[in-house]
């Protein structure tokens, strides 16, 4: 696994990029040649050269677009009335919609009726009745490492802003091995994060493509024969994009190896309270690991189970070990963080924040987010079911389990990218290249198209 210090995704899962439509008719773009001739000989020397711009293609070359959203700019100009939307990871009701969750139309109004909120500026670290909450809300009120002024919290641009935090103070003080090991796959995002820092990304086998589970046995080979003191990127729940997590059994494992290995975690929780609808227990690999006393970092988003995707709350966390020198250390690296945050966003943005901490801080709110919660993973756990039953009851050949056994927002479905493809293209159906499915773009309305159109490709290809 050689470190990479480039964009491997983009490489890879790059759907089809649009060219600029630059193809003028014969005849149209021969008098364009001529006006081009005549314009160059009156115009002054200098425009003569080619380009006079300090970026030129070979500094800066033309990138393709995001995968992703380009997939969602694809789907949005399909006119096709049978379209299904399965590419981002954004929560759907059951007739396709976006879903603003009750509890959250509840802490808008609240807000609203409040006559002592402004648009000032928040504190550097942000909201600190949000920011104290998510802490608890991730390790737990009772948390050691919260009870001894061990961790430190700043709120971010959601859990993108997170990640990204977190690689800048790494690339700016970790002094052990600067490679940062991530799952294969993962979230493309993270290679572009760490690799815009400086820190490369190497890969640790994670899915296993026979029974489209985990590859542990790969998993824990990798994280053995890393370096020591490597960065350690994990999934604490509902991983993106296989939908396949370790047993608790398994993190222990893990965690005994990472702290044989002296490696350094660094968790990015995108879907507390999305895989079982429980939060505690999507919770409970990272809370293992803090009671563990391991140091570690934490980028939590609260885009997916607040369903506040667009108004960026998120929070990055430091937890240092225990010991005599903890707070101080923990103190130190806060303030690192502060300057580091001012000069990229300076404070961080409140109306999410607000709506979440509104909900977080307040029993009666909190019990109808819980509420919520199970209204979103309890209908993508019957989408899951149906999925699977659909697929059986028509033969669609090879084995169907696997969707019902991964966990959250996508389901990796083993289709090859040429299926993909020809869903796309014959059914109208938009999906990320390397299989994956957001379960939430399935309904009681479409799911039967869908089966039947995963049918079709996988019977005739
Ligand atoms: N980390 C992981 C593992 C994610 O899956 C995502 C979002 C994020 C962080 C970032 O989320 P946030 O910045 O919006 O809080 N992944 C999405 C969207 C849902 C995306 O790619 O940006 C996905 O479809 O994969």
């Amino acid at each position: 696994m050689p470190p990479s210090s480039t964009a491997a995704p983009a490489r890879t899962s790059n759907i089809s990029t649009t060219t600029s439509s630059s193809t003028a008719s014969s005849s149209s773009s021969s008098s364009l040649s001529r006006i081009s001739n005549i314009a160059s000989h009156l115009a002054p020397a200098s425009s003569t050269m080619a380009s006079t711009t300090n970026f030129p293609a070979d500094v800066v070359p033309q990138a393709p677009e995001d995968p992703l959203f380009g997939l969602m700019r694809a789907f949005r100009a399909d006119e096709s009335p049978d379209k299904m939307d399965l590419g981002i990871g954004a929560y759907r009701d059951d007739n396709g919609k976006p879903w603003v969750l009750p509890v959250v139309k509840k802490a808008d109004e609240i807000l609203r009726n409040n006559p002592d909120l402004n648009h000032e500026y928040a504190p550097i670290a942000g909201i600190q009745a949000f920011t104290s909450k998510s802490a608890e809300l991730m390790f737990g009120a009772d948390s050691p490492a919260l009870k001894e002024g061990r961790a430190t919290s700043i709120q971010t641009i959601s859990g993108t802003g997170a990640v990204h935090l977190g690689a800048l103070f790494l690339a700016k003080f970790y002094k052990g091995n600067r490679t940062v090991y991530v799952s294969n796959p993962t979230w493309a995002n993270h290679h572009q994060i760490f690799n815009n820092v400086g820190l490369p990304t190497a890969q640790y086998p994670y899915f296993d493509k026979k029974t489209k589970g985990l590859d542990f046995e790969g998993m824990t080979q990798a994280l053995r024969e890393a370096p020591d003191r490597s960065v350690v990127l994990l999934h604490p729940c509902a991983h993106n994009p296989t939908g396949v997590d370790p047993t608790l059994d398994q993190w222990k494992e893990l965690a005994a190896i990472i702290r044989q290995k002296n490696h350094f975690p660094f968790f990015d929780s995108a879907y507390q309270g999305f895989a079982s609808g429980n939060l505690v227990r999507d919770a409970a690999a990272v809370r293992y690991f803090v009671e563990q006393g391991f140091e570690l970092l934490l980028a939590q988003s609260f885009a997916k189970n607040f369903g506040l995707y667009g108004e960026r709350a998120g929070c990055f966390h430091a937890i240092t070990s225990p010991g005599p020198g903890a707070a101080e250390t923990i103190a130190r690296i806060a303030s690192q963080l502060a300057i580091l945050q001012r000069s990229e966003i300076s404070n961080p943005p409140l109306y999410g924040a607000r709506i979440a901490s509104t909900v977080l801080n307040d029993p009666k709110l909190f019990a109808e987010w819980e509420e919520n919660l199970a209204t979103m993973s309890g209908r993508i756990i019957s989408m899951r079911k149906a999925l699977r039953s659909k697929l059986e009851e028509l033969g669609t050949p090879g084995t169907w389990n696997h969707i019902t056994d991964q966990i959250g927002m996508f389901s990796f479905t083993g289709l090859t990218e040429e299926q993909v493809l020809r869903l796309r293209n014959e059914a109208h159906v938009y999906m990320t290249k390397n299989g994956r499915i957001s379960m939430a773009g399935l309904n009681t309305k479409n799911i039967d198209y869908f089966a039947k159109a995963v049918h079709k490709v996988v019977t005739t290809s």
